[in-house]
């Protein structure tokens, strides 16, 4: 399986182009716009949400309802971009929206550095968390696989800024959480963190945790290193624009912990199988799933993008000054946690057509089913 995306934050639109899916995968339209849907949702959200009406377009390798096998292409219009037609067109003069004083903590600086441009503009375009619509409108269909394969996937946000849940939530419980603030408690104490964020002109991060359900045994491998799937789910996860940060299971608190408190003993039942009572792992073991919930937290840094903004350089000056401003959202935690989801099912997608790697969705449910019989017979 392999995924593409272009487009800039104010150009024409977001693509996606989504190769290796089997053929014979149900899916439509509405089942995508309703994720994206989802990730314009939260409570901190900026001003750009107001004006997009994400719906994703099928231009290829859907046909009747139906995945033919052939790569798919998704477009998402950028309704914003009648806004910025004259500085974003292919033919356009480009001038006017110039931003030379870049923002501590975005891609600016080290971006114009690298692709030796005199305007951040052409970097931020595309370092934009807009990107993002392009991937969760692709991780619906990895979603929509993986329900196939009896896999669900949920999210909750743990905390912003120094708001924190106290607990953490079970995956049902996860799944009837507030989309505007996904937390199992202290929403309240969040939502006045954001707000005091904007009212000061300021951005908040917090961690969010991503959870799947129903994955079967032996997904990875620790027969090579870059076949390890905490390794590969990391970078997924970490390509989300604000993510600093992933661990898995309980790491956080179980690093400070003597080894025979960290793990999870092994149980077995004639009926279950092998099984546990405990997550400390997070259900990855050796770089494979081990068949218990797979739970990963991500960190993300507060949006460097500040109406009280840092100091900077200007890049053609050389003069000191404040960093610019753009529009932005006071915190993304909320719609990083949808992202997640997302790129969570992309890549434990890719991890189940890598070990059946199958043309159809026949093929793909037969071979899984003889896999799990194996298992269940071992
Ligand atoms: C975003 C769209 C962007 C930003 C945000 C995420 O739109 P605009 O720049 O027009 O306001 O709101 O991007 C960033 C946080 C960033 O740092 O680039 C979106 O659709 O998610």
């Amino acid at each position: 399986m392999r995924l593409l995306t272009a487009g800039e934050s104010h150009g024409p639109a977001l693509t996606a182009i989504l190769e290796g899916v089997p053929a014979g995968l149900a899916i439509d339209a509405s089942f995508i716009n309703a994720q994206l849907a989802r990730r314009s949702l939260g409570f901190g959200r900026g001003a750009r949400q107001k004006i997009e009406r994400d719906q994703a377009e099928i231009l290829s390798g859907i046909r009747g309802g139906e995945t033919i096998g052939s790569p798919i292409a998704l477009r998402v219009i950028n309704r914003d971009f009648d806004n910025w037609k004259q500085f974003m067109a292919a033919g356009a003069i480009a001038r006017g929206r110039e931003l030379t004083l870049p923002r501590p903590g975005h891609a600016d600086l080290p971006g114009v550095l690298k692709y030796n441009r005199g305007d951040a503009r052409d970097v931020l375009e595309r370092a934009s968390a807009r990107e993002t619509a392009a991937r969760v409108a692709a991780g619906a269909i990895a979603r929509r696989l993986l329900e196939e394969l009896g896999v669900s996937i949920a999210s909750c946000v743990l905390s912003v800024g120094d708001a924190s849940s106290s607990k953490i939530p079970s995956f049902r419980e996860a799944l009837r959480l507030d989309p505007e603030l996904p937390m199992l408690n202290n929403a309240g104490r969040a939502r006045k963190a954001i707000e005091a964020a904007r009212k000061k002109g300021e951005t908040v991060g917090g961690s969010i945790m991503v959870m799947a359900q129903g994955i079967v045994p032996g997904l990875g491998s620790y027969a090579q290193w870059d076949r390890r799937l905490d390794a590969r789910l990391g970078a997924w996860l970490l390509s989300i624009p604000s993510a600093k940060g992933v661990l898995f299971g309980d790491i956080l608190q179980s690093h400070r912990l003597e080894g025979s408190k960290a793990h999870d003993a092994i149980f077995y039942d004639s009926q279950r199988g092998f099984y546990r009572k405990s997550n400390h792992a997070g259900g990855l073991e050796g770089g494979i799933t081990n068949g218990e919930e797979l739970r990963a937290t991500v960190l993300l840094k507060p949006l460097p993008t500040l109406r009280k903004p840092l100091p900077s350089v200007d890049i053609l000056t050389k003069k000191p000054g404040l960093a610019q401003a753009e529009r932005t959202d006071t915190c993304a935690v909320v719609p990083a946690a949808v992202i997640a989801e997302a790129l969570l099912a992309l890549g434990l997608c890719e991890a189940y057509l890598e070990k059946f790697g199958s043309d159809s969705m026949e093929e793909l449910l037969r071979n899984v089913e003889g896999y799990r019989r194996q298992v269940a017979e071992f």
